[in-house]
């Protein structure tokens, strides 16, 4: 039985078991730019920027777990990832776009299973072409964010048992001593770890759809199978509460290695998080966050930055989540447009770590550019109002640069500020984005 998600599902369906409970980066030869700041001389520059993540857009990431399970059958892939956005040959171009924008930070990911496609070969090719894009960042003036885990792992580490195999937190880690020795001096920011909660996020308070549920774990058994293997296990699949323990570990061993190498390097994790809204005296609020976010918290505080992925409101009533309020806007994700939840959950984040506040992504998904034009202006009002409140948020990097392969959905959602021609490849820079370097270029220049 194949299974296509529904044409809108939840955001939280992009790869969560749990939802099954609701169906569920030309390399610049421009001149260096001079560093941008703003909080006076001395302060870091606040980072104004796009985002990508290598699976999303490099194609051919034919080592990959989520490569594996686009092609198994039954499969909750709507298509598979294929070509992507042609990323991999095409990124001194993407990198031109946001460098022309007047941006002056790029988060982009490495893949796992380009640098190690099977255990213990690394491809020293793979590590330098990520070496390239820090080095050309440098050189357009761009802070390069670097995330070594969105949501991929290399196929032999999935069909070993993922981030349940005991090993699984020290191979973390020296994959990322690796590539953050390789990189070098030039990477800014290290995302560890992309949305480790979002499994959680989409399960909880949620009844999983059974049909749902039995094509994931079809798809998964098809992929062990394939694989000459009895397991098959990666990020926010399987058991969720399970994987927090290692997950976590993995990020605490991948941090100490990294310190050890570069000590000045900030690292942190991504979460996804929502501004959750209590509805009426009995909403289960509090127990959505001890069940979502506090563990991720609790590391958070010992961490350099927490980076905050918002793309909505949750509304949270006495039975967990409610439906989307009657008559809103919604994306194509089905999320509510509610543009200045940012605000929200920043404020929230840094309360309860402590912590810069690291926006690594906002956005949504739609066809129609002149509502991304009108959200990001909302939504980056937001982050500004809390910055200037005193909640130290250190930027904002605007999910998506490119129109990308979004998972279980394919390339039906449009996130991107650049659409991208499936045939020709061709990026065609949206009005939105125009609109967001208008910002970033004034807020730099204060
Ligand atoms: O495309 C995803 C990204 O990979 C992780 N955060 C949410 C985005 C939009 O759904």
């Amino acid at each position: 039985m194949s299974l296509k998600p529904s044409p809108s599902p939840s955001r939280r369906s992009i790869l969560t078991a749990g939802t099954l409970a609701a169906a569920l980066a030309t390399q610049s030869h421009a001149a260096p730019a001079p560093p941008r700041r703003v909080g006076g001389e001395g302060a870091a520059p606040f980072l104004w920027g796009a985002a990508i993540a290598g699976h999303q857009v490099e194609g051919n990431n034919v080592a990959s777990d989520i490569w594996l399970l686009e092609q198994v059958r039954p499969t909750l892939f709507r298509e598979p990832s294929g070509d992507a956005c042609d990323s991999f040959e095409r990124w001194r171009e993407d990198l031109q776009i946001v460098r022309s924008l007047d941006l002056n930070a790029y988060r982009f990911s490495v893949e796992w299973s380009r640098i190690e496609p099977a255990e213990g070969q690394v491809s020293r090719a793979a590590l330098d072409h990520y070496r390239r894009i820090v080095l050309a960042c440098r050189e357009a003036g761009l802070a390069p964010v670097v995330t070594l885990s969105h949501f991929t792992s290399p196929r032999w580490f999935a069909a070993k048992g993922g981030w349940f195999h005991p090993d699984a937190p020290a191979t973390f880690a020296r994959h990322a001593e690796r590539v953050i020795r390789h990189l070098g001096e030039g990477v800014s920011h290290v995302v560890t770890f992309n949305e480790p909660n979002l499994q959680l996020l989409g399960e909880w308070g949620r009844t999983p759809d059974p049909v749902v549920r039995q094509t994931m774990a079809d798809m998964l058994a098809a992929a062990a199978r394939a694989s000459g293997s009895d397991r098959f296990s990666l990020m926010n699949t399987g058991d969720a509460a399970a994987m927090v323990a290692p997950v976590l570990e993995a990020h605490r061993l991948a941090r100490q290695a990294i310190k050890g190498i570069r000590p000045d390097l900030p690292v942190g994790m991504t979460i996804a998080l929502p501004d959750d809204q209590a509805v009426g005296p009995d909403s289960r609020l509090e127990d959505k966050r001890a069940t979502v976010y506090a563990p991720f918290f609790a590391q958070a505080r010992h961490d350099d930055f927490l980076g905050v992925q918002t793309y909505s409101r949750s509304l949270i009533g006495s039975d967990g989540p409610l439906p989307v309020p009657e008559g809103a806007d919604r994306t194509q994700m089905g999320d509510e447009l509610y543009p200045q939840a940012i605000g929200g959950s920043i404020r929230y984040a840094h309360a309860q770590t402590g912590r810069p506040i690291l926006v690594t992504e906002n956005g949504l998904a739609t066809e129609d550019d002149a509502l991304r034009a009108r959200f990001i202006p909302a939504a980056t009002a937001a982050v500004i109002a809390a910055r200037d409140e005193g909640v130290p948020v250190i930027g904002y990097l605007h999910w998506s640069l490119l129109d990308n392969f979004e998972w279980f959905a394919g390339y039906g959602p449009k996130f991107g500020l650049v659409s991208v021609d499936r045939t020709t490849f061709e990026r065609t820079v949206k009005p939105s984005a125009r609109v967001l370097a208008g910002i970033a270029r004034r807020d730099l220049s204060r």
